[in-house]
């Protein structure tokens, strides 16, 4: 059987369901089925509280971190550092994108807490403290950049860019998490949470069509991540001049919204021409009036790919062919996981597949700021993700879970 051969962990799955049935209602919008769970709104407040309950069942202290990240310890991290044998930390994020999917991002924080419950089932003395991190603003949904809680961790991005972020309304990332709760004077890269993590595992849903499609070589429930593409976020900014949409003449117009269509059709061909993937996701629209010409079109851009030269020239050339300046928000270079971590996870999971994703993570971000780091893959029947329509068996959940175990009795003995 493909991921090895043990038994299943069956208290671990146990724990799974249950948590998993008391997170499904929280942030699902009841029209689209999919999950609106942003950043310091009251939504977060709910996950918060229900990964401090789900810590403090198990008797771990839970730490929030400058940022606002929250990491729930078994042992003594700060001994186990100074003792040069940091922990070894799992988990993920429970925010989502708007319309998200159940499994991006909970699934791994929910898998960390089912390990733990069959490790304690079965009288797993760990050798070294074990964390579950929870990271805050994954997706960057609400503010507009990608692995928030993890780049300002890490100092990869700065507490002063980060703060003045806006949203839609433009209240700030401060006055959010001020309004929330957490004081955003002590924001900033937190070297003391930083040198508690020995080693970082993130499992996540499989997004994209490799475990789920049997004509893939890579099968099997589980599969190990090796590097993460490089990625990054552009706007556009297309002004124009607001107007009547019923008295001005097509001649006398000024409409950014075709500048937009050029830049989305655009988009398309250049990510043909180089070979990588380019979307466009997100308008924002002034005054956004069916009747009014629009004086502002505003069009992100996220575009990715293998090769970060091939990325940065297709945005060029997007930039020079509609004439219009591509404003960069965000890039994440190209990231590999691990090298002999990742060999031994696939090891561990009885020969496991190795699969490199387009899809950002906060263990990119840690690995890129130097923590040994591995991600696990949860397969997805079709792949969708970033949609009500992602989704992931529960016996291939429980395989996660399974796998976990594994990586725990394996990594828990060791130094970092
Ligand atoms: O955008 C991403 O790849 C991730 O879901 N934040
Ligand atoms: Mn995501
Ligand atoms: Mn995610």
């Amino acid at each position: 059987m493909p991921n090895g051969s043990r038994p299943v962990a069956q208290p671990g799955h146990e724990s799974f369901d249950r948590m998993w049935a008391e997170l499904a209602p929280v942030g699902r919008h009841p029209g689209t089925g999919g999950y609106r769970r942003f950043a310091w709104t009251s939504q977060d407040a709910t996950l918060r509280e229900w990964f401090v309950g789900e810590a403090s069942r198990r008797g771990l202290d839970v730490v929030t971190d400058r940022v606002g990240n929250l990491w729930a310890w078994r042992g003594d991290p700060d001994a186990a550092a100074a003792a040069g044998a940091p922990g070894l930390v799992l988990g993920s994020h429970l925010d989502s994108v708007p319309d998200g999917g159940a499994f991006d991002g909970p699934l791994g924080v929910v898998s960390a807490f089912a390990a733990l419950d069959h490790l304690d089932a079965a009288g797993f003395a760990l050798g070294r403290p074990l964390g579950i991190a929870c990271f805050g603003d994954e997706e960057g949904a609400r503010f507009g950049v990608a692995c928030a809680g993890s780049r300002l961790l890490t100092g990869a991005m700065t507490s002063e860019r980060g703060l003045a972020l806006t949203d839609a309304d433009g209240t700030t990332m401060a006055e959010a998490m001020r309004a929330a709760g957490h004081d955003p004077s002590a924001v900033g890269r937190d070297d003391e949470t930083l040198r508690r993590v020995g080693t970082f595992i993130e499992l996540h849903v499989e997004q994209g069509r490799a475990l789920g499609d049997p004509g893939h070589p890579a099968q099997g429930p589980v599969a190990v991540g090796s590097s993460i593409w490089p990625h990054g976020r552009w706007r556009f900014d297309l002004a124009g001049r607001a107007d009547h949409a019923g008295t001005t003449k097509l001649e006398d117009r000024d409409d950014p919204m075709l500048a937009a269509a050029a830049v989305i059709q655009q988009a398309r061909a250049a990510a043909q021409r180089f070979g990588c993937v380019a979307t466009v996701g997100k308008l924002r629209v002034l005054p956004n009036g069916v009747n009014a010409i629009p004086s502002l079109v505003q069009t992100w851009l996220d575009a990715r790919g293998a090769d970060a030269h091939a990325v940065r020239n297709a945005v060029s050339h997007l930039a020079s062919t509609v004439g219009q300046a591509a404003i960069e928000e965000s890039w994440t270079d190209a990231t590999d996981f691990d090298a002999p971590l990742v060999g031994r996870l696939s090891a561990l999971l009885g020969g496991a597949p190795v699969l490199a994703t387009g899809a950002g993570h906060d263990a990119g971000i840690l690995a890129s700021a130097g923590v040994p780091t591995g991600m696990l893959f949860v397969r997805n029947p079709t792949g969708i993700s970033h949609s009500p329509e992602e989704h992931a068996e529960t016996d291939d959940c429980h395989a996660g879970v399974d796998a976990l175990v594994r990586v725990v009795e394996a990594l828990a003995e060791e130094d970092a």
